[in-house]
């Protein structure tokens, strides 16, 4: 699982940190022929244990957008052929950066179509655990979203809004709605439930906990119930919220967060495994894997 936590970046991520000098906009060259034999390896295993637990499990969006990419086990991808394709069908491209960037610079990007992916990969003793967005989660996690037309005008007006938010010093509530959504969101298919969350889709414990386990709750995606929700950024989420449909990420993308800023700040927050009783419920979890042996 990766974290988004801004708190990082106070502690000295030196931009070029790849070996190369970031630009005022964080960019660096993905530098893509300097990818050594057991970088791609690393990739290579991260896609195929990932690609064998993802069928049942991904929503039909991540799919879809995945066969048409150039994404596949031998190599890490190319960010420029990457680019070619998402152009074509949303208009949007990738670009590197060394890891995280501040908000300011994310939002930049977002607002205007540019994915900024992590250049790196993680070692192979953190296949499983990394703070930092690395190539594997931006690229196999992220990208193939960005090929869906809903999704790629929903994470446009997150960096549209992530800017206004910042300045009305309400951007916790605003990383809120992204964390539980592109991050790690399910949403209901014919099927049963899918992920189309990046932080689950590229994690390989995450992707069986989230939909399989019995611990944390599953609930319905309530706008305003998401913003008043805290979330953990270092362990399995406690709560999932789902969608009824990709489509509702639409109406989203539109509405003025202004007015639902001074309604949720008047509310108390709420923890990472509150149920409510106005909360539709899907699955009761547990909490045996967060709170086991004490009793909740
Ligand atoms: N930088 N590269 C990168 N990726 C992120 O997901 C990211 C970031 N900087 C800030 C950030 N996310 C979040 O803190 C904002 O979405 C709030
Ligand atoms: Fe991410």
């Amino acid at each position: 699982m990766t974290s988004l936590v801004p708190e990082k970046l106070k502690h000295g991520l030196a931009a070029g940190d790849a070996g190369r000098p970031a630009r005022a906009d964080w960019t660096i060259d993905q530098g893509w022929a300097a990818y050594t034999a057991e970088e791609h390896d690393i990739w290579r295993t991260l896609f195929n244990r990932q690609s064998a637990l993802l069928p049942g499990r991904a929503c039909t969006a991540f799919v879809d957008g995945m066969k048409a990419l150039p994404i596949g086990p031998d190599q890490i991808p190319n960010f420029i052929e990457l680019s070619e394709v998402l152009a074509r069908h949303t208009g949007w491209e990738v670009v590197a950066v060394p890891g995280l960037v501040p908000d300011e610079v994310f939002f930049d990007h977002l607002a205007n179509r540019r994915f900024p992916a992590g250049q790196f990969i993680r070692r192979r003793h953190e296949l499983d655990y990394l703070e930092e967005p690395d190539v594997f989660h931006d690229v196999f996690g992220h990208v193939p979203m960005l090929m869906n037309p809903v999704i790629a005008d929903y994470i446009q007006a997150y960096g549209k809004g992530g800017l206004r938010a910042k300045q009305l010093g309400v951007l916790d509530k605003l990383a809120r709605v992204y964390w539980y959504t592109v991050e790690f969101g399910l949403v209901r298919e014919p099927g049963g439930l899918r992920i189309y969350g990046s932080g689950i889709a590229s994690s390989y414990t995450e992707s069986v906990f989230a939909l399989d386990d019995a611990s944390p709750n599953r609930l319905g995606f309530d706008l305003e119930r998401v913003m008043r929700t805290r979330y953990r950024i270092d362990d399995f989420q406690e709560t999932y919220f789902v969608l009824d449909d990709l489509d509702d990420l639409l109406k989203l993308a539109d509405i003025d967060f202004a007015p639902l800023y001074a309604r949720v700040s008047a509310q108390r927050e709420l923890e990472p495994g509150d149920v409510l009783d106005t909360d539709r419920v899907i699955t009761r979890g547990t909490g045996s894997y967060h709170h086991g042996g004490k009793g909740v």
